[in-house]
């Protein structure tokens, strides 16, 4: 049996999720948009599904402003909403999106009851649990992406840093979304080897702050936030999805008492099957990223705080 995607929002993030997804041939991906943008996912979905014949793929790729036709999605992906602008921070986006979200979370729920969500837009955390809330949905199937991205970053500066390939690094990014994030340095490897064997503390510490700043710096590049590795990160989460395969990454999920931590969505390691959230995973953490944890909890409660209910 076809599985069947929904990506929400079918502007940069939500179109490139659309893009790998297509790529990795995992799924049928229908991209809606609201109406107000008229054609434009009809276009994007015909014109990508036309890469096909090039690249071999036969997922059908739909777009459409009608939730009829995201009807008994696998999985849904919501990138609906406004993205950060240069000099705005993932916070001021908290009312516009909230309202977005309430919106598209219960259309999409209705369409889809079965389904999985995998929330994107920002602010990452707030919108995650604003989501549980909204929908009613157990933890296990509603949780959001950023940990694989911010992952990612600190993943490439470090195979940048020690000319290696990326695939020879293994490393973890938890925490919320935010400039507070907590690259988790004594969990991070290259073929196995901590990288505080590897590299001198001066130059760990600064590829721990351009990892935390990296969204920042793609915004200050592009004008627009990121969206080549946030779709790709999606996609990943998707694929273990679908193809059940217990991947464990960092994954946005509502804490019942993990970490010392309750009522609050935050960046922790998951095992992603075809259950959605199927574990989560408690590290050991020491005094000072418990410090960087606590830091990190106090951002988000705080954004959370800005949700108007
Ligand atoms: P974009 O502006 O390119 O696309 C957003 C799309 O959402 C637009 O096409 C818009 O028409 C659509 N939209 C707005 N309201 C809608 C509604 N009610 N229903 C359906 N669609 C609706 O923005 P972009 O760059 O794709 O970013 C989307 C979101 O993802 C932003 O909130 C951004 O901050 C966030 N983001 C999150 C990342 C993460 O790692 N979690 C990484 C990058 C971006
Ligand atoms: C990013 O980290 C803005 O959340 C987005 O690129």
């Amino acid at each position: 049996m076809k599985t069947k995607v929904t990506v929400v929002g079918a502007g940069n993030v939500g179109a490139t999720t659309a893009h790998w997804l297509a790529a990795m041939n995992v799924a049928d991906v229908v991209l809606l948009d609201i109406p107000q943008m008229e054609k434009m996912p009809m276009g994007k979905a015909l014109d990508l599904m036309q890469a096909g014949p090039v690249f071999g793929f036969d997922t059908q790729v739909v777009g459409t402003n009608d939730y009829a036709d995201t009807k008994d999605s696998d999985v849904v992906v919501v990138t609906a909403g406004v993205p950060r602008k240069p000099g705005m921070t993932r916070e001021d986006l908290v009312q516009t999106n909230q309202r977005i979200i309430t919106d598209v979370i219960g259309r999409a729920l209705a369409a889809s009851p079965h389904a999985i969500f995998i929330v994107v837009t920002n602010p990452l955390d707030t919108m995650v649990y604003l989501a549980l809330k909204v929908s009613g949905l157990p933890r296990e199937r509603l949780f959001g992406q950023a940990g694989v991205l911010d992952s990612a970053r600190f993943r490439t500066f470090i195979a940048r840093e020690l000319d290696v390939s990326v695939e020879n690094v293994q490393a973890s990014v938890l925490g919320g979304h935010g400039d507070e994030m907590v690259p988790l340095v004594r969990y991070s490897t290259v073929a196995g080897v901590p990288i505080g064997e590897l590299l001198p503390p001066e130059r760990i510490n600064a590829i721990v702050e351009r990892t935390r700043k990296g969204g920042g710096e793609i915004v200050e590049l592009l004008k627009t936030s990121a969206y080549y590795a946030p779709g790709a990160a999606v996609a990943k989460m998707v694929e273990a999805i679908l193809k059940d395969k217990k991947l464990i990454l960092p994954a946005s999920a509502y804490l019942q008492g993990e970490y010392g931590l309750n009522d609050i969505c935050f960046g922790v390691p998951v095992k992603l099957g075809a259950k959605g959230i199927e574990q989560i995973l408690e590290y050991k953490l020491n005094a000072e990223e418990r410090t960087m944890f606590d830091k990190s909890v106090n951002l988000i409660r705080g954004t959370m705080s800005a949700l108007k209910y």
